[in-house]
């Protein structure tokens, strides 16, 4: 252990602790606005500045390794004046149009300028105006607000392995952009969003989709359907003041009926469908020499990412479309044809966690017969916006449900939004259909967690299943590196594109205090868990609206009508 005394508190640190981490375990607050544990510590803000006996200049907190007898200031004048000095260079930079940001009261600048009483922006310098990136159907990208701390350059390159933006240029031209600046459309972006998640600024935010569908709710030709993915339900509360994991499906029904929706269906409800179609698909190819490991297919930004940089695996991608597009898909044909509904005049708007449910939903392979299985996809976020928008009181709503005949769904459909989710609902059903009984046993642990890379072996009567779970592109690619070259083997491996899964996607409601993310990822994967628990029905195939649909009418799983409307594949 190191000793040394922060602003007159004796304390010890383990070696290799930053003075940053000494001075927060003693709630000290050093401000940071590039500081991300683990991802970005290189001292680019310069807001953690701290003074240190006996040395020459001020130094940055986040990489400055604690050492013995050291004595830090944290809030001298020298350091006071110093930080005032850089934010409000910083300031003089940013693109200030607070009020009509999308960031507005979620910005990390505008809570330290806050906290630091900063009340003039003493410095008017040169700037230069960039053109706002806005071909991308999910991310834009405005370099005129962007403060240069990095954040989304490391999240890009270390945790999603994709590393498509970096800084260019010297001096005050310094940017954060592409190769050869072109749009992230053009480059090899996943989609993913976790750049926005990270970024501290209204830099980066998601392409805004709320206009197409007011339009939508506001012509009386269309007949508008919502549906909502397993993770919003235990995030939008969070945009209205409810503490993090809460469970708000039923206030989200309601607002979504306020809001004008003809119908509003479960995401739930398709993703117990998809282990039906993805779990037949595995046993078939595990009983037929077919191509294994079988990878999951329903996060696009793990899809996209496979497609740039892992093409060799993309026939080990199940066949399934994603939940929210197999709903979609329905919606425009088994539930038109029941309600004798012109399919050309349904609307299917997706609430996702996700960014990249934008791109896919405009994939030409997720159409059926011309028709896209979904018409626009709103995040969490602008759902939240949409409610606030509508002047309406979400915590004051009474609890309503989902409309039926796709509406309906068991406790393996909702614990999709965390990773491990899908491997756990997924063997329920598989443990189920190889043994030929209704098995107790449902609780699937090893696949549960926030560990990068988790593996299990599971006894299916003679078979031992081999699985493992990734989530993260990052640690998508070191996984399949592995498999690659030979160093391990499995039947089945689920991939989710982000870090924790849906609960914590592009879209969801922004961590302004970042140390808090880990605990944010457990609180509402523990949200699932609990509405998993709480269920009756808890295996997909008990689901009676599933049974309903395939007597009704798609026949068998894997069957003609459903390749038809729930498969595709992708290819090179
Ligand atoms: Fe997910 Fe999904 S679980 S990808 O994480 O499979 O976005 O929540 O909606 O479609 O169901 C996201 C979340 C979904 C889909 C489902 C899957
Ligand atoms: Fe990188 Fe994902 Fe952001 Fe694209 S969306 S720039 S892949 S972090």
């Amino acid at each position: 252990m190191v000793n040394l005394t922060i602003d007159g508190i004796k304390t010890q640190a383990p070696k290799g602790t930053t003075v940053l981490e000494a001075a927060r375990s003693l709630n000290i607050n050093i401000p940071t606005l590039c500081y991300l544990k683990d991802i970005n510590e290189v001292g680019a803000c310069r807001m953690c500045l701290v003074e240190v006996k006996g040395a020459r200049a001020l130094q940055a907190a986040c990489v400055l390794p604690v050492s013995e007898g050291m004595e830090v200031k944290t809030n001298s004048k020298a350091v006071r004046e110093a930080r005032t000095t850089v934010l409000k260079l910083i300031l003089a930079r940013h693109e200030r149009e607070c009020l009509t940001c999308s960031r507005n009261l979620k910005c990390e600048l505008q809570k330290l300028a806050e906290d630091m009483g900063i009340d003039t922006v003493d410095y008017e310098g040169e700037k230069i105006h960039y053109k706002v990136d806005m071909a991308s159907p999910s991310i834009v990208r405005d370099q005129n607000k962007c403060i240069l701390c990095g954040r989304c350059i490391s999240v890009c390159k270390n945790v999603q392995g994709a590393g498509v933006i970096n800084f260019a240029r010297r001096g005050i031209k310094t940017t954060v952009t592409t190769s050869y600046d072109r749009s992230l459309s053009d480059v090899a972006c996943i989609t993913c969003g976790q750049c926005i998640k990270v970024c501290p600024v209204g830099a980066l935010r998601e392409k805004d989709d709320r206009d197409r569908v007011w339009e939508a709710l506001d012509n009386d030709e269309l007949y508008v359907i919502a549906q909502t993915a397993p993770a919003v339900r235990v995030a939008l509360g969070e945009e209205f003041g409810l503490p993090v994991g809460t469970n708000v499906e039923g206030k989200m029904v309601a607002a979504l009926r306020r809001l004008g929706f003809d119908k509003v269906f479960d995401t739930d409800f398709a993703a117990d469908l998809t282990i039906i179609e993805e779990g037949t698909e595995l046993i078939n190819r595990i009983k037929n020499g077919g191509k294994l490991p079988m990878i999951t297919s329903c996060s696009p930004g793990w899809i996209k990412y496979c497609e740039h940089y892992y093409s060799d695996f993309l026939d080990n991608l199940s066949t399934c479309k994603s939940p929210h597009q197999m709903l979609g898909a329905l919606a425009k044909s088994y539930y038109a044809e029941k309600m004798n509904i012109d399919p050309k005049k349904i609307f299917v708007v997706s609430v996702m966690p996700c960014t990249a449910k934008k791109f896919e939903s405009g994939r030409d392979e997720l159409t059926v017969d011309g028709l896209r299985d979904v018409d626009a996809v709103l995040t969490t976020r602008e759902l939240a916006k949409m409610i606030k928008e509508a002047g309406i009181d979400f915590k004051s709503l009474e609890d309503d449900k989902f409309d039926r005949v796709m509406g309906e769904s068991t406790g393996a459909a909702v614990i999709f939004g965390t990773t491990g989710g899908v491997m756990e609902a997924a063997l329920r059903t598989v443990a189920d259909l190889l043994e030929g009984k209704d098995l107790d046993n449902i609780d699937y642990t090893p696949v549960r967690g926030l560990e990068g890379i988790k593996e299990a072996t599971v006894k299916i009567g003679d078979l031992d299943v081999k699985v493992a779970v990734a989530h993260g592109t990052g640690n998508a690619g070191k996984l399949l590196e592995r498999v690659r070259n030979g160093e391990a083997d499995y039947h089945f491996i689920e991939v989710m594109g982000c870090p924790g899964g849906c609960i914590n996607g592009g879209g969801q409601p922004i961590i302004i205090d970042k140390e808090k993310t880990e605990e944010v990822c457990r609180l509402r994967a523990q949200g699932l868990y609990d509405i998993d628990k709480g269920m009756v029905l808890r295996k997909s195939h008990k689901n009676p609206e599933i049974k309903a649909l395939y007597d009704d009418y798609l026949g068998e799983a894997n069957g003609h009508k459903a390749h038809h409307l729930l498969h595709t594949h992708y290819v090179k």
